[in-house]
């Protein structure tokens, strides 16, 4: 019997894979490194509730000598380190002064107002900087009637203001006029090794007027968790209440601390990395038609510019980067921001820098076709 053969069947070409996703949208989303991964599986370990996990109670130990400080505790995130410091710092009822953008009133809720009691009074700095004769204008007369000031948070770097650095002359007058005059002052530091590697000064020493300073592992230092809260031992001892009362406290927390410890001591040196990323983003960018970035804010790992000349808003932009496996975050509807960080190398900012250009003059030659 004659059987028809059968006809071959035409390859279907392999769909082509995806290209790996270049993820600007934080440096909150860095991998831990392999050594973390083996150090966190090593982790001595014990209940830290009870002050008995070795691996907690030796990072707490080397972030206050890093921050030459009397003691440090470690806390779940930034945010809740930074309310631990303002519950501290204020009674219910008082007002506490920070810049505009700050993390503290953009991205805690209203947490300020819930959880201590107090209210925001901010104000608007250059760069995200005060100065002490914009603060000085602000504290309330002591007249019964106001709400008394009694806490001035300064961010440093300035994340939404681009990672500007907070310059130490004026960091040290803002915090000197305010001891003065009876107000504390306490620092957002959750990028403080950026300004410490940008600047060469240590961390210590860009903190040392501060009443108390949190700083995040969880950032560019790559560890999966984690912040620590560092000042005097009467401060932290205060800070290890209140976080138990707000279920910060985290039994064999060793796991993580294990992590931070390579974080710590690894993991700064190579942030001048991501500063010259963020440096060669910002000048690929600034040379896009549509797009402005104020290159003076261009200072560590952080590059925020403004897209409204191209027409599109800020969350259309990052949709279409997307399409092009690039994130990044619209902050505002007329600001994107990208931030670098470990897992994006300079061919992964050559990529963002190309799709972008691609979003840009497509949008243009659409236009132009209309
Ligand atoms: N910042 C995150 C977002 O919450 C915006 C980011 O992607 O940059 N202080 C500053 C200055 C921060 O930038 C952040 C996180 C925090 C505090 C809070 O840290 P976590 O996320 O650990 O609570």
């Amino acid at each position: 019997m004659h059987r028809e053969k059968t006809k071959s069947k035409p390859k279907r070409a392999e769909p082509e894979a995806p290209p790996p996703v270049v993820d600007l949208r934080s440096d909150t989303v860095t991998q831990p490194t392999a050594e973390m991964r083996r150090a966190m599986a090593a982790a001595e370990v014990g209940d830290d509730v009870y002050g008995e996990d070795p691996t907690i109670n030796r990072l707490e130990t080397r972030a206050a000598e890093m921050f030459a400080r009397d003691a440090a505790i470690f806390v779940p995130s930034g945010t809740m380190g930074n309310q631990i410091a303002i519950r501290i710092h204020t009674q219910p009822g008082h007002e506490v002064i920070c810049e505009e953008r700050a993390h503290i009133v953009d991205y805690e809720m209203a947490m300020v107002a819930a959880f201590s009691g107090c209210i925001l009074r901010t104000i608007r700095g250059e760069r995200g900087v005060l100065t002490w004769d914009d603060i000085k204008a602000r504290i309330r007369t002591p007249i019964y009637y106001h709400a008394q000031t009694a806490l001035i948070v300064l961010e440093n770097t300035h994340n939404m203001a681009g990672g500007t650095i907070y310059p130490q002359p004026l960091a040290e007058e803002i915090c000197e006029r305010a001891h003065a005059v009876g107000l504390r002052v306490h620092l957002d530091g959750a990028r403080i090794f950026n300004a410490a590697v940008a600047t060469g000064k240590s961390v210590a020493a860009l903190t040392r007027p501060f009443d108390s300073v949190m700083f995040c592992l969880s950032k560019g230092l790559c560890a999966p968790v984690g912040s620590l809260l560092v000042g005097s031992r009467e401060f932290i001892d205060q800070a290890r209440v209140v976080r138990k009362a707000l279920g910060g406290g985290m039994r064999q927390a060793g796991i993580l601390a294990a992590a931070g410890m390579i974080a710590l001591e690894r993991m700064p040196e190579r942030l001048v990395e991501d500063h010259a990323n963020a440096r060669f983003l910002a000048d690929g960018l600034a040379r896009m038609r549509g797009l402005a970035v104020d290159m003076k804010t261009v200072q560590t790992n952080i590059v925020v510019f403004d897209v409204s000349a191209t027409g599109m808003t800020s969350f259309d932009i990052c949709g279409r980067l997307a399409e092009h496996s690039v994130l990044a975050s619209g902050i505002s509807p007329q600001q994107v921001r990208f931030v670098t960080h470990r897992d994006v190398n300079r061919a992964g900012c050559e990529r963002a820098l190309t799709a972008m250009r691609e979003v840009v003059e497509g949008k243009r030659s659409a236009k132009a076709s209309d």
